[in-house]
């Protein structure tokens, strides 16, 4: 069975490797509206997250980064009156060296992301949602901000009343997304922010339509648990932003788009709100902390939520 995943950063990270522990082909289509250029290096966060995690080089603990890392580069940039506000480790410098060299001579981003993932033994096809640029901003009663200024700098203090995407109108699916999905026998949706994470590639005109097509089934992992996210803002912006933070909020940010909702069974009293929408609920615990806990949610995507069509 051959799966194609949309993800986004630790969510979508955690959730691509339980589904390749459980020994699945795996395509990972990532989100890259969190990008940025800074300290005159371009770094992708979620591109990053991801490859990380499946070579078994990330910071589980962080969520972001690698493991085993030491800030001597960050320092030093400090020292010398540089405004240090994103924190970019030693190791994951030489990385972001070796993406910036490569995108300045003309190579694309999917071509660069290839060969990092081959040079760090990941053998599952990381592929950005673009090669163009695509930038997430969020709009708050503060101002408007490009997604890490608020993310990082502003350290996510501010509601968000919108999110919106830089580039998107001219943004094309990188080569393979679209003959990905179209190959795909399951697609599934990350556990990832629906607006900070999905939302980025679901804007690139041609992913949205090519899911909107689908011939295989469709499945999301809500983020949430009880209500609440595992890590990050996606809660309070549901709250805000759709009305509540139940699992049929959460389908709601995938109206056409998927034929499955995986929830909690914290949640499983609202599956009924789900299936009133035309979407199946799956009832699965889905944390990932553990390698257990990690495969019974592959599994239950795979068998219980890849039959729905
Ligand atoms: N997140 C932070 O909260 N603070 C940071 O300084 C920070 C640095 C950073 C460096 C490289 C990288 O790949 C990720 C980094 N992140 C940091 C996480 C990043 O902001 C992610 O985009 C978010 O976690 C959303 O997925």
């Amino acid at each position: 069975m051959n799966v194609v995943v949309l993800a986004g950063g630790v969510g979508g990270a955690r959730f691509l490797r339980a589904l390749t522990e459980a020994g699945r082909d795996v395509t990972a289509v990532v989100n890259v509206g969190d990008d940025l250029d800074v300290y005159g290096l371009r770094v992708c966060p979620d591109l990053d997250t991801v490859l990380y995690t499946l070579a078994g080089l990330g910071d589980d603990e962080r969520g972001w980064g690698r493991a085993n890392e030491t800030w001597h580069a960050l320092e030093t940039l400090r020292e010398l009156g540089a405004d240090g506000w994103f924190a970019l480790g030693d190791r994951d410098v030489g990385l972001q060296l070796v993406r910036t060299e490569a995108l300045r001579r003309g190579d694309p981003l999917s071509g660069v992301t290839a060969r990092l993932a081959a040079a760090l033994r990941v053998s599952t096809p990381l592929l950005p949602a673009t090669d163009d640029q695509l930038r997430t901003w969020v709009e708050t009663p503060a101002g408007a901000f490009a997604f890490q200024e608020w993310y990082v700098r502003r350290g996510h203090r501010d509601d968000v009343d919108a999110v919106r995407f830089e580039g998107a109108e001219t943004a094309r699916p990188a080569p393979g997304v679209v003959e990905a999905l179209a190959a795909a026998d399951l697609i599934a949706i990350a556990p990832s922010n629906p607006y900070l994470s999905i939302a980025p590639i679901l804007s690139v005109a041609g992913i949205r339509s090519a899911l909107e097509q689908r011939r295989a089934p469709a499945v999301a992992v809500s983020p949430l648990i009880g209500g609440r996210a595992v890590k990050g803002p996606a809660a309070r912006m549901l709250e805000r932003l759709a009305g509540g933070t139940t699992p049929a909020h959460v389908a709601s940010c995938y109206a056409g788009l998927v034929d499955a909702l995986v929830i909690d069974p914290a949640d499983a009293d609202e599956a009924g709100a789900v299936e009133a929408l035309g979407i199946r609920a799956v009832v699965v615990p889905t944390l990932m902390d553990e390698p257990a806990q990690r495969r019974r949610l592959a599994e239950a995507v795979l068998e219980r939520a890849g039959a729905v069509v």
